[in-house]
């Protein structure tokens, strides 16, 4: 069976200053921002670090996420786990119709409808509880697979 999900498309990590923690990742392991962003609605801003290209003509990033408002998703996680890693994101052609099919196998989405993710994607999230103690994010990357303009929006 091969899955609608085709890639790992990013690594969620929490962090409590964006600034620090992207020249932590860069002097450390030499990986360097595609891309930042705030993201009002979701109570965070966030910087796109790209790993690999992948198959399916999208990417692999890891997402450095910093709070912006103590009743955020990140803020209340991390008030009870401190810094690290907060959800993993899987990568699809079709996040609606991978989402009612997730749904259909009794696992909780959190969003009736998806939402704007990074780089104008479009997501939706699984509830923790129902996938063995993992938040997980399904993407459907912008037309053009990595969201074509980049900087900070
Ligand atoms: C909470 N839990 C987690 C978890 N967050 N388990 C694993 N990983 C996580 N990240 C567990 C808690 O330990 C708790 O378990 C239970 O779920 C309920 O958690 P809570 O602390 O009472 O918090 P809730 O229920 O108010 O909220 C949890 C929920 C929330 C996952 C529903 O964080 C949420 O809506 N997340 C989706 C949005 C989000 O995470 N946005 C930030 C990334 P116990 O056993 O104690 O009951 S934004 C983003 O990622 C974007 C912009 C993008 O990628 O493009």
């Amino acid at each position: 069976m091969s899955s609608p999900l085709t890639r790992i498309d990013h690594i969620g990590i929490a962090c409590r200053d964006l600034d620090e923690t992207v020249e932590f990742y860069r002097a450390t392991y030499g990986f360097e921002v595609f891309h930042t962003e705030t993201n009002e609605e979701q109570g965070v801003r966030e910087a796109m670090l790209k790993i690999n290209d992948t198959g399916d003509g999208g990417a692999s990033y890891l997402q450095l996420l910093e709070p912006i408002r103590e009743d955020s998703a990140i803020a209340k996680w991390m008030a009870k786990n401190g810094e690290g890693v907060h959800h993993i994101a899987f990568g699809t052609a079709d996040v609606v119709t991978v989402t009612d099919d997730i749904v259909g196998k009794g696992i909780r989405s959190l969003y009736e409808q998806p939402r704007r993710g990074s780089m104008g994607s479009t997501i939706n999230f699984l509830h923790p509880k129902d996938a063995h103690g993992v938040l997980v994010e399904l993407v459907q990357a912008a037309e053009g697979g990595d969201g074509g303009e980049h900087g900070e929006h």
